[in-house]
């Protein structure tokens, strides 16, 4: 069989029937960190038995290259995994669901909805609006108000940079946006939050299903967050069915209410009625927007303020820049975006040095295929070890170091390295990339423009070692903010 060969050829950890390998992963190190010592050991190719499912690990960009693009459609596969499946009602969204024609339909759909909130409209800008009446309620401003009340006392950037991020998320998905302290707000932030904290933990469901027959309070806990959510978006899906007019869509949910009858239609006429988009498809994709938009942006914008603290001399040049092309006389908008080329960088290094998804989301083959010339057999689970991949010394100088510059060449010109993946590549890449880039500059460019970030004093350091749950986050740091000339409000 051409799979015994495989499993000959690729070095694999020993295994033990139910435990599969986990004897041999001992010594409490995150997966990512686990790998690369492993890597040194047995190559950057290697494998293991997660319970009872053959595992493959890549750690060289090349085979991660392989595998997310040129092989990308034979490795396009996702397994099942118990929390995932009660997240996602058995893979009716986007990053947890199998491929399938009808993924793939429903997929594209998203794509385009997305471009609909994407740099050309304008319409996430509006959530920095520049209309005097917006100025409370839009989350950029609400955020650099909120922040610059925080005082001289050192206080957690984190809840406040969360509300702004999921504020921005409600807009795009259901058209709401929220004063401080709204309940329905409070409610999102925090089933979601319920969420990210039970689905890591609840990782061990998912190498053992039969778990899920004893009582387990993380997946009770899982399972009520899910109810508040549903509770939540079907009212927002049944207020959208209601008023949904002939016009543009107002928001995602609307995109994907028109685009479900526009598949339908095309369905009929092809005869294929089993691959439409379902309510319940619409639902998932409006709570997977949630997760991933709120949990990926706003830990990356504490990542980089963590590293601000610990390099002040990188907020220096970023607020010189600023002052340069954009100036205090006007809030920053999408179209500066060419212009500062140094943030550009320092959101790049953010995301190279911190991945908020140091182990992709598994992949399985679909088909038999192969690694680097080594035969893999269909159904395999691969795992992409991007951390190993943006820390390695062979393409990274210094890896471990936060060195925005290593994104321009001797000219100044941004430049992009091969083994720079933070969005992953090919059929499964991120699908929320330029939201996400757009977001990040949005908020990093107005935070830098009208506050300065320091240190309490005789505060430490931020911890960067960070905690991984379903993203690696930072652990909770204190800032203390002071505004600059003109942004003594925080906003206009
Ligand atoms: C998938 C990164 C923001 C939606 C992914 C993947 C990565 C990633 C690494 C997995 C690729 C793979 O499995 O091979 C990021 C980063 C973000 C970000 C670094 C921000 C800094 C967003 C946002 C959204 C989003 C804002 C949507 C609102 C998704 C979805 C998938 C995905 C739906 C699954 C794609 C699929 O399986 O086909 N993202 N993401 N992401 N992301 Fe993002
Ligand atoms: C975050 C908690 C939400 O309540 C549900 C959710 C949906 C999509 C997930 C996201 C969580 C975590 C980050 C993920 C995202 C899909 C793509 C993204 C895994 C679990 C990344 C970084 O790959």
């Amino acid at each position: 069989r051409p799979g015994s060969e495989a499993r000959a050829s690729i070095p694999c950890l020993p295994r033990v029937p139910v435990l599969g390998s986990l004897p041999w992963l001992g010594g409490g190190l995150p997966p990512h960190l686990l790998f690369c010592q492993l890597a040194q050991r047995l190559g950057p190719l290697f494998a293991l038995y997660l319970g009872p499912h053959y595992t493959v690990v890549v750690n060289g960009h090349q085979n991660a290259r392989e595998v997310l693009l040129h092989r990308g459609r034979d490795f396009a596969g996702r397994p099942r995994m118990v929390t995932t499946d009660l997240l996602t009602r058995g893979g009716k969204d986007i990053a947890f669901a199998d491929y399938s024609p009808r993924w793939k339909l429903h997929r594209r759909l998203v794509h385009s909805s997305f471009a609909l909130f994407g740099e050309g409209t304008g319409r996430l800008q509006d959530i920095g609006a520049l209309s005097p009446s917006l100025h409370f309620s839009s989350s950029v401003d609400g955020l650099c108000v909120q922040l610059l009340s925080g005082g001289t006392r050192g206080f957690d950037p984190a809840p406040a940079v969360i509300r702004a991020v999921t504020n921005v998320v409600c807009t795009l998905v259901f058209s709401s946006t929220y004063r401080h302290g709204d309940a329905e707000l409070q409610e999102v932030v925090r089933y979601n939050d319920g969420i990210v904290q039970t689905i890591a933990s609840g990782a061990l469901v998912d190498i053992y299903p039969w778990i899920r027959v004893l009582p387990n309070k993380v997946l009770s806990k899982l399972k009520d967050c899910i109810t508040v959510r549903d509770r939540l978006l079907t009212r927002k899906l049944e207020e959208h069915k209601a008023s949904l007019s002939d016009g543009e869509p107002r928001d995602l949910l609307d995109a994907l209410l028109k685009g479900q009858s526009g598949s339908r239609r095309g369905q009929r006429s092809r005869g294929s009625e089993g691959e439409s988009i379902t309510d319940d498809h619409v639902l998932m994709t409006a709570a997977e927007a949630f997760g991933a938009g709120v949990e990926t942006t706003s830990t990356t914008l504490l990542w980089i303020l963590a590293y601000l603290l610990h390099h002040p001399e990188v907020q220096d040049r970023l607020q010189r820049e600023l002052d340069e092309k954009v100036g205090a006389e006007r809030a920053v908008s999408v179209s500066d975006r060419s212009q500062l080329t140094y943030l550009d960088c320092v959101i790049n290094e953010g995301m190279r040095i911190r991945p908020v998804s140091p182990v992709l989301i598994p992949h399985t083959a679909m088909t038999d295929s192969s690694i680097g010339g080594h035969s893999i057999c269909r159904g395999t689970r691969v795992l992409v070890n991007m951390w190993s991949i943006h820390h390695d010394p062979q393409h990274w100088d210094k890896p471990d170091l936060f060195n925005p510059d290593r994104f321009l060449d001797d000219r100044g010109q941004k430049v992009t390295p091969t083994c720079f993946l933070p969005f992953g590549a090919g059929p499964r890449v991120c699908v929320g990339e330029s939201l996400a880039r757009l977001e990040l500059f949005l908020f990093l460019s107005s935070l830098l423009q009208r506050m300065s970030f320091r240190l309490p004093d005789g505060a430490p350091l931020p911890n960067l070692q960070g905690q991984l749950g379903v993203v690696l986050q930072p652990l909770p740091f204190k800032v203390v903010v002071t505004p600059r000339p003109g942004w003594e409000n925080g906003a206009k």
